[in-house]
C-alpha cells in the first residue's frame, strides 16, 4: 500500500500523459469473438500486450502508430528496482485506463515465455476492487482493494495466479482530472540472458 506518495502519483500521471501522447489508447478486442473490451490500453517498453481477432501477443510495435512502444519511464523502472526482487529489468509495461463501469475478467499472466519473474502491477486513481484467486479457474477467490500509489507484486506461487478488476469505486481519488484509473503492469517476458 501506498509505495508511491502523491507527488511521486502526480509526477508519474504527467509522464504518462506525454507517453500516450505518442502512443495513444487502443481499444483491444477479444480473440475469435472480436467482443471490445471496457478498458483501453497501449504499452510502454521493448515489447508490448496486444489483443485482436487473431489473439494475444506481444509485439515490438503499436498496432495502429506502427511505431515502437516508449520506453518504460525512468520512475517506474525505479518501482521494480524495490519490489520485484529480480535482477533483469522488466521489458513489457502495459498501460489500461479504466472509466467507471470499465473491468476486467478474471484471467492469468500467461502469454510470457518465462515466469520466473513476478508480474508488479501500479495502481493510479479511483480505487479498484481487485479479485484474486488461485491457479484453477473456478476455485475460491477474495478481494482487496487497490488504491492510487499501490503497488501489487504477483511472484512464486501467484505468478499464475487467476485475477481481475470487478469494479472501480468512483469518486475515490482526486488524482486524475477527469477520474477513472490508470494501472500498469510490469512484465518480464522472454528469459533474460545468463549475465557473465
Ligand atoms: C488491473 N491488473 O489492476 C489489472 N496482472 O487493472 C492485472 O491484470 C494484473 O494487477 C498481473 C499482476 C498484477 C495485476
Ligand atoms: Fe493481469
Amino acid at each position: 500500500p501506498q509505495l508511491l506518495d502523491r507527488s511521486q502519483q502526480e509526477e508519474l500521471a504527467e509522464t504518462l500523459r506525454q507517453a500516450v501522447a505518442a502512443a495513444p489508447l487502443f481499444i483491444p478486442v477479444m480473440p475469435r469473438t472480436g467482443r471490445p473490451f471496457s478498458v483501453r490500453m497501449t504499452n510502454l517498453g521493448q515489447l508490448g500486450w496486444v489483443s485482436d481477432r487473431s489473439g494475444y501477443r506481444y509485439q515490438p510495435r503499436h498496432p495502429d502508430t506502427g511505431q515502437p512502444w516508449p520506453p518504460i519511464p525512468e520512475a517506474v523502472l525505479e518501482v521494480w528496482r524495490r519490489v520485484a526482487a529480480y535482477p533483469a529489468p522488466p521489458e513489457a509495461c502495459l498501460v489500461n485506463v479504466y472509466r467507471e463501469g470499465a473491468r476486467m475478467g478474471l484471467h492469468q499472466d500467461a502469454d510470457e515465455e518465462y515466469f520466473a519473474a513476478p508480474v508488479d502491477s501500479i495502481s493510479l486513481g479511483d480505487t479498484a476492487v481487485f479479485r484474486i484467486g488461485g491457479q484453477l479457474r473456478g476455485g475460491p477467490t477474495r478481494t482487496l482493494k487497490l488504491s492510487s500509489g499501490d503497488v501489487l507484486v504477483m511472484g512464486g506461487a501467484a505468478r499464475l495466479s487467476y485475477h481481475g478488476i470487478d469494479r472501480l469505486v468512483p469518486g475515490s481519488s482526486t488524482l486524475l482530472r477527469d477520474g477513472g484509473r490508470i494501472n500498469l503492469t510490469l512484465r518480464r517476458v522472454t528469459r533474460p540472458a545468463p549475465s557473465p
